[in-house]
């Protein structure tokens, strides 16, 4: 595994899909020189948001997150690179729209706390992407595979 290699778990949110946003999320982590391993299209169902959700459980938002997670279709990711998971989350911007820098993805596409289009792995959270990863993929669904662009990307990347 060169440094290049993490892996983090991102997920365009239902207000995202419904607002036509997935192609402009995408779009972002592929011009930033992310590789993308993993993706699907697909509906998260109560048991995995409680699971997905499970640090949240009892706070007076919990109920409410589950529902809107839930209300219809998620664009589900795994994004590899350098650095992944704080890069990611740095783009994405702060958990609350109205607090996000312009540039970045909650600054640029949402206003509303509740509705704030993306989800990333917490990068202060050890162990986080890994848990993500696996509870969204099966490890055949991560596809192996070299971005030529890397070489362009990186300085020192070797393949
Ligand atoms: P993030 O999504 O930035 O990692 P988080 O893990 O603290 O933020 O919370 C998960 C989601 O729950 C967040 O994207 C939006 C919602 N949420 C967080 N805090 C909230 C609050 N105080 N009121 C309503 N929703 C909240
Ligand atoms: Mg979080």
């Amino acid at each position: 595994m060169s440094h290049h290699d993490e892996r983090t778990f991102v997920m365009v949110k239902p207000d995202g899909v419904q607002r036509g946003l997935i192609g402009e999320i995408v779009s972002r982590f592929e011009t930033r020189g992310l590789k993308l391993v993993g993706a699907k299209f697909m509906r998260i169902d109560e048991e995995l948001a409680h699971e997905h959700y499970g640090e949240h459980e009892g706070k007076p938002f919990f109920e409410g997150l589950v529902e809107f997670i839930t209300s219809g279709p998620v664009f589900a990711m795994v994004w590899e690179g350098a650095d992944a998971t704080r890069q990611v989350r740095t783009m994405m911007g702060e958990t609350d729209p109205a607090d996000s820098a312009p540039g970045t993805i909650r600054g640029d596409l949402g206003l509303d706390l509740g509705h704030n289009v993306i989800h990333g792995s917490d990068h202060e959270d050890e162990g986080a992407n890994e848990r993500e990863i696996d509870l969204f993929f099966d490890d055949a669904e991560l596809v192996d595979w070299d971005l030529d662009a890397a070489e362009w990307v990186y300085e020192d990347e070797d393949h």
